[in-house]
């Protein structure tokens, strides 16, 4: 599909309900849920699925993100207070959404909407939508933290932020890439794991700053002891669940506990 296709389809997606939220569980060490993070998904009914990797940009380019934006916001916060009290949301912010002059306005409206505690929200934001020396990304970043909200650095380590900065910005989370967990458990003959030796230092540093550490990408057991091991607190991978439709998430949570 050419871009172009995308964009005039994404423009009635939203109303004709093509758009949806997948809810992908966090779980903590000990095993106790820590909520879900929210998923963008596409249904077409001629083109089929299309992944957010294909049509995030095209609407972050053609300024449809902010409408959908919203959206993702409004439905993530509003089926997060059908949750046991404390379980967190984690909503995807783009750059070009993030630092947009309207957000505080929308963000604020969606926990108005809802009535979904601030500290039940948290945004997760790359680096790059970040920019970390952008004055008015700090001053967003700033209200953001400023209304209880909570924020999430996604997919730490394929950019280059030092963690005593992110300590200045106020994080609360960092989000460990998945490219980390993957060979985590690949055994080199006489070599350290150059990953594990990676999340050990960043866990250790996060803790000293008091950041929590989420490893993505937790697919097997394995990965699993061996992040614990190395002192993550929260995992979130294939091994707990794939992303899951809110009803279906509705019924792990029961399931879970
Ligand atoms: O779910 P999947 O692995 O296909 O997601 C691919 C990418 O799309 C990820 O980088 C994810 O952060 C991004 N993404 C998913 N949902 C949203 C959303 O609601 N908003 C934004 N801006 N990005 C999203
Ligand atoms: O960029 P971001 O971290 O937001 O992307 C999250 C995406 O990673 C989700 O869209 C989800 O589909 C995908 N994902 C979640 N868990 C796993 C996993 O265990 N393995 C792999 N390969 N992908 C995962
Ligand atoms: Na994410
Ligand atoms: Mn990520």
């Amino acid at each position: 599909l050419s871009p172009s296709t995308i964009r005039t389809a994404l423009e009635r997606a939203l109303e004709q309900g093509q758009l949806h939220l997948a809810y992908q569980p966090l779980v903590g060490r000990g095993g106790a849920l820590r909520g879900f993070e929210a998923l963008l998904r596409w249904a077409h009914p001629q083109y089929g699925t299309i992944g957010p990797d294909q049509f995030i940009p095209v609407a972050e380019m053609s300024g449809l993100i902010r409408h959908i934006g919203s959206w993702v916001l409004q439905e993530a916060t509003r089926t997060a207070l059908g949750w046991p009290d404390g379980t967190v949301v984690s909503v995807n912010i783009s750059g070009r959404q993030f630092e947009h002059p309207e957000f505080i306005r929308e963000l604020k409206a969606a926990l108005a909407h809802s009535a979904l505690p601030p500290q039940r929200l948290e945004l997760e934001l790359t680096e790059s939508a970040l920019m970390l020396n952008s004055a008015r990304a700090e001053r967003t970043l700033r209200q953001v933290k400023a209304m209880g909200v909570r924020v999430a650095l996604d997919d730490y380590g394929v950019g280059y932020s030092n963690l005593g900065r992110l300590k200045l910005l106020d994080i609360d989370t960092i989000k460990i890439d998945r490219s980390f967990t993957r060979d985590l458990t690949a055994s080199l003959p006489g070599q350290v794991n150059p990953d594990a030796a990676i999340v050990r230092s960043v866990v250790g540093l996060a803790r000293d700053l008091g950041i929590e550490v989420v490893a993505e990408g937790v697919e097997t057991q394995g990965h699993l002891n061996l992040l614990a091991q190395l002192g993550c607190e929260t995992m979130q991978g294939y091994l707990f669940s794939r992303p899951l439709p809110a009803a279906e998430a509705q019924r792990w949570l029961i399931h879970w506990g």
